[in-house]
Formats: structure tokens, sequence, C-alpha cells
């Protein structure tokens, strides 16, 4: 009797640390799949573009960003549907991003990989990313579109 308890007391250290070990062990930390990086036009004027940007990289996504005046340049030689078009234009992995979308519907795109031209939300609805005002959010559609301008949803928020 008292060996087996000697015996216990001996090997419950033991036994306890080992525990400690297992229910402590961090689980090993995968680094978060990188996102692609994106680049983005938009003149040096636009608050509202900055912000997306800003959204962009808190996000994660690695942001190349350039201010210039002639962005519809840009949108011309990406032949971008003129009915797409907003203020800033970008491009990540060979689709177009224009306007304000959420990041999180770039992502999906980008994992999707729809046969698409890109996304766009035209005109600059309050309330999505970079163009928030206080509390309102103006509901809004992402479009997916191709070439010749045909849509569809790709998603809708709130
Ligand atoms: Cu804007």
């Amino acid at each position: 009797m008292r060996t087996s308890i000697n015996h216990l007391i001996r090997k419950s250290p033991l036994l306890m640390a080992l525990l400690a070990a297992l229910f402590s062990a961090t689980p090993t930390t995968t680094l978060a799949e990188s996102l692609a990086e994106i680049t983005v036009w938009h003149s040096p004027t636009c608050g509202c573009c900055t912000k997306w940007v800003n959204h962009l990289e808190q996000y994660g996504f690695p942001v190349r960003s350039h201010a210039q005046n002639d962005v519809a340049m840009i949108k011309h030689r990406l032949a971008l549907p003129n009915k797409m078009a907003s203020c800033h234009t970008a491009m990540v992995d060979g689709y177009i991003i224009e306007g304000h979308v959420p990041a999180e519907d770039i992502e999906r795109l980008l994992k999707e990989r729809p046969f698409v031209r890109g996304l766009s939300v035209p005109g600059m609805p309050v309330g999505s990313p970079g163009m928030e005002m206080g509390e309102r959010i103006d509901p809004y559609e992402v479009l997916s579109f191709d070439e010749d301008g045909n849509t569809e949803v790709f998603s809708r928020h709130p």
C-alpha cells in the first residue's frame, strides 16, 4: 500500500508535467496564407480611395498604390466597361477591381477564380469600405463583369 502511494506520488509530477505539456501545447502556428498584391491607381486628391487602400491593408493585402491624375487613362487601357467605372481602379492577379469593393470579396474572387474580367462597385455607395459616414450603410451590390460589360451580382451588402 505504502509503496504504491509513494509510487504514485513519485510518478505524478511527471504525469502532471506531461499533461500540462499536452494541454498547453500551442498548435503549430501556420502563417496566414499570403494574399496577392493589389495595384491601385487613384487621383492624389481622392480621400475615399486612400481609405479603401487602408481597408485592404488592414485586411492583409499588400498594396502598391499609384497616385496619379489621369486614372481615366488606366481605365481605358484596361478596357474597363464604362458603366462599371468608379473612383479608383485596381488590378490583382489578372482581375480588375473597380471602386469600393470589400476586401473579403476580393479574397473570395481569388479563391473561386470565376471566368470574369473583374469586380466593381459602381458609384460610391455610403457604407462601403472607404465610404464610411457614421452609422449609415446604403445597401449595395458587388458586380462581376466581363469584357462586354455583362454583369452578375457577386455579393450583396450589408
Ligand atoms: Cu471613392
